[in-house]
């Protein structure tokens, strides 16, 4: 459904429930005078004949009161924001009130009462989208930090919010616009072909950019595990110590620890942050001949969640020699996704790590003991150095974290891919343009310039009421 946007609209912003403050929010032109139906200012206005304006941007205390018998409902703080100084570009009127939710409800309903809507779901974003304070990129980083779970999410959000994602999109399309010039002058001015570039070069001017745009789509795959959690399996051979690994870096007992190989049959799962990431982590059944059928689907459990997961810490007992069973599986997961983990290290502090009898990954191995506790830290910190979202990494480069995005980008470097294969076989510039503006389009698309009802369909409808 799209929305009517000349009608005033209102919303509780802050969460249904109780809070200390609950915040009703007012939109669009009648903003004021709705407000001044249900609120009274503590200090009166100079001239009770004209009609009371709040000073801008400036809280005043108040009273709220029921439109139908003027019964005092509450004390509250005003804030008045004039178009065009406000979130909305319209104007604005906030009012804090106790965050009690019956309170609210009445609060609101004084509101629709005095004449505005209840707003959709999104709305007053919707109306910062279409007041042109804000593009599409924003309004979804807005959305995205409401959601965020995770500080890294917050970090992606808040930069997309500051207009990162945007900037990156307007760079792709100042490139794309040059070679729309480019290509447009050599339909203009076909007599003068020597003094444009060569062929060769604008083909590979159009592979440059192309390789520019599928760099900024691949990063969407960061993006997803950066929403969806990394998945970090525990795996090994029983009894060596997995489980206790697993309560250690959760943080608590959640898997059962025994001495008798065998303990854990269900894959456990938890989400944790480590340092601003999400992780998921899983512990699992040992890896054995099954005793029993609960055993064998437990081991069967294990191997696909380490097919899935994006790491896996394999651990050995450091006191026993690597065995064949435990070459095969490091060998068959792929050792670039393993990290090596030599636990109980405590039983002969002097051992060293067994050097070159386990197929070869691409990182350290990892020497501890779960049971006191000894290099867990540094197993943390290795975890999250191999997922690549530890702090620091990826600084100031911008991560796609909608398949919209994507999409939008792949489709643009499809169409110059096509583009730069049609002017090796000798197409016309005519022709190359049809691709060039397709790609136009596509990186267009990412940040406005599509019909009110996609947008509103795609993308605000999904937000919560009051933002
Ligand atoms: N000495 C020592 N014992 C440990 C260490 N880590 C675990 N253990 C002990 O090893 C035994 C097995 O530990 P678990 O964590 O249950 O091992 P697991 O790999 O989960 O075993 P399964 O679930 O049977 O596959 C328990 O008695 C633990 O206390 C360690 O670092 N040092
Ligand atoms: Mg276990």
């Amino acid at each position: 459904m799209k929305p009517l946007i000349e009608d005033t609209i209102a919303a509780v912003s802050t969460p249904p429930g109780r809070g200390g403050i609950g915040i009703l929010r007012l939109s669009g032109r009648e903003s004021l005078p709705v407000a001044r139906r249900m609120f009274r200012p503590n200090t009166p206005p100079p001239s009770p004949d004209s009609p009371w304006i709040p000073v801008p941007r400036r809280v005043c205390l108040g009273t709220i009161h029921s439109l139908r018998d003027g019964r005092t409902l509450d004390q509250a703080c005003l804030t008045y924001f004039p178009a065009p100084n406000s979130y909305t570009r319209e104007d604005v009127v906030e009012l804090s009130c106790h965050g009690g939710q019956r309170l609210m409800d009445l609060v609101l309903d004084q509101a629709l009462a005095g004449g505005a809507r209840l707003a959709e779901p999104g709305e007053f974003t919707l109306r910062a989208y279409l007041g042109g304070r804000i593009d599409i990129t924003q309004a979804e980083a807005v959305q995205d930090l409401i959601e965020a779970e995770s500080e890294k999410e917050v970090e992606i959000a808040s930069a997309q919010l500051q207009g990162s994602l945007l900037k990156m999109v307007n760079s792709l399309r100042d490139g794309l616009l040059d070679l729309v010039a480019e290509a447009e002058a050599r339909v203009e001015f076909v007599e003068e072909q020597e003094h444009f570039p060569s062929r060769r070069d604008l083909i590979d001017s159009f592979s440059r950019l192309e390789g520019r745009v599928r760099e900024a789509a691949s990063t969407y795959r960061m993006g997803r595990r950066i929403r969806e959690g990394f998945s970090v399996a525990i795996l090994g051979l029983p009894n060596v110590g997995k489980s206790t690994i697993f309560n250690s870096l959760v943080g608590s007992s959640r898997a059962i620890v025994t001495a008798d190989p065998g303990t854990t049959r269900d894959v456990i799962s938890e989400m944790l942050e480590m340092e601003g990431a999400r992780i998921r982590l899983h512990d699992t059944a040992g890896l054995r001949q099954a005793e029993n059928d609960a055993e064998a689907e437990g081991i069967q459990r294990a191997r696909q969640v380490a097919t899935d997961a994006d790491l896996i810490l394999f651990v050995f007992d450091l006191n026993r020699p690597v065995s064949a069973e435990e070459f095969r599986t490091v060998e068959s997961i792929g050792p670039e996704r393993v990290i090596p983990v030599w636990n109980k290290s405590d039983l002969e502090p002097d051992r060293a790590i067994p050097a070159g009898e386990i197929p070869g990954g691409t990182g350290p191995s990892f020497r501890l003991s779960a049971l006191k506790g000894e290099g867990i830290e540094q197993l943390r910190k290795e975890i999250v150095k191999r997922t690549g979202t530890g702090p620091g990494t990826g600084n100031g480069k911008v991560v796609i974290s909608r398949l919209r995005h994507q999409r939008l980008l792949e489709e643009a470097a499809g169409n110059l891919s096509r583009c730069a294969e049609s002017a090796r076989k000798g197409a016309t510039e005519e022709y190359l343009l049809v691709d060039l503006h397709g790609a136009l389009r596509c990186l267009g698309a990412i940040i406005g310039g599509v019909e009110m009802d996609d947008v509103y369909e795609s993308i605000f409808s999904r937000f919560c009421i009051g933002k």
